[in-house]
């Protein structure tokens, strides 16, 4: 989903010289192969998006995969992004990197303050890992590696599995599903109650080209609306742009996880960037474009 929105981006920009390869081309968690692809393509600028993700049940689940996966990704870009002297590379995080009950909005200055969310603390641990590779290869060896920390995204290229996917694309499919069937309601997982950020993907890819071009130093930067919703109004909002009728059920059986994740943008505002989408215009976006996408093999 970020991968081909930054594709889509750089296009609109006039890029064309990319360096391409899918997850079956080129392994990304394997040493020579990534080292051989460096020595090989040379690139210059590094996007640095590819990750294992999903929702709050796959990341809880497939603990090791998660942290695994990460390490083994980031380790091998990042090292030979410095090997082959790449000549700026942008590493993409997550705003799970806070700790569990951090004040809100989340600052960039409260990473390592306090204990992580545990449904996804091995997916943070391995972004917190990934943030100070991109700090000690830029103390030690002068790269200019940034990192990034986007909110959870939504947009075109979606997981729109039910027991891997985030919970807007959840959602989406759930109450077109009902819909289409005259199902008598929706299952909401957790209590309804957390807060979350959401920002379009295209907003996202807006502001890595912006940050890639403009920002060149240490600190973290956090991206997102600086706005949130609860998961109920948010169900509330998806329900009413599907035309669904029926009733909202909340199963208190599945983790709630952090109760609030709200970025502080401050200091992506202060760079001067702030983003466009607005979240009912973004859903309702998404909502038609993808319909397709997940009308397929409704259960
Ligand atoms: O989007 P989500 O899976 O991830 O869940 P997190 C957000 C909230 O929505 C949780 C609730 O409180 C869920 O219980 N929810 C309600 C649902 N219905 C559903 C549903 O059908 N599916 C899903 N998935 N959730 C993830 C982290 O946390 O966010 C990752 O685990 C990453 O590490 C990502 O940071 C952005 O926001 O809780």
């Amino acid at each position: 989903m970020v991968g081909s929105a930054l594709l889509r981006k750089l296009e609109a920009e006039g890029y064309s010289n990319f360096v391409l390869r899918t997850s079956s081309e080129l392994d990304l968690k394997n040493q020579s192969e990534v080292a051989r692809f460096f020595q090989e393509e040379k690139p210059d600028y590094v996007f640095l998006a590819a990750a294992k993700v999903g929702g709050i049940h796959a990341n809880n689940v497939y603990r090791a995969d998660f942290l695994y996966e990460n390490l083994m990704i980031q380790n091998n870009i990042i090292h030979n992004a410095y090997l082959n002297k790449v000549k700026k590379l942008l590493f993409l995080g997550s705003s799970c990197i806070y700790p569990k009950l951090a004040p809100q909005p989340l600052k960039e200055a409260y990473l390592l303050t306090g204990p992580l969310e545990e449904t996804n603390e091995p997916y943070a641990i391995a972004k917190i890992a990934g943030i100070k590779m991109c700090e000690s290869y830029r103390r030690q060896y002068g790269s200019n590696f940034i990192s990034v920390m986007p909110t959870n995204l939504y947009g075109p290229n979606d997981n729109y599995d039910l027991t891997t996917s985030h919970v807007l694309p959840a959602l989406l499919r759930k109450f077109h599903a009902a819909k289409e069937s005259n199902a008598p309601s929706v299952e909401i997982w957790g209590s309804g109650t957390p807060l979350r950020e959401f920002l379009h993907v295209d907003d996202l890819a807006d502001a890595c080209y912006f940050l890639m071009m403009n920002y060149n130093e240490e600190p973290l930067v956090n991206v997102g609306t600086g706005e949130d919703i609860s998961i109920k109004d948010l169900a509330l909002m998806v329900k009413d742009i599907a035309e669904y009728q029926g009733e909202l059920k909340f199963n208190s059986s599945k983790p709630d996880g952090t109760p609030r994740k709200l970025m502080d943008v401050s200091r992506l505002h202060h760079l001067g960037w702030k983003h466009k989408i607005d979240l009912r215009e973004g859903i309702e976006k998404v909502y038609y474009q993808e319909k397709s996408e997940f009308s397929i093999n409704l259960t």
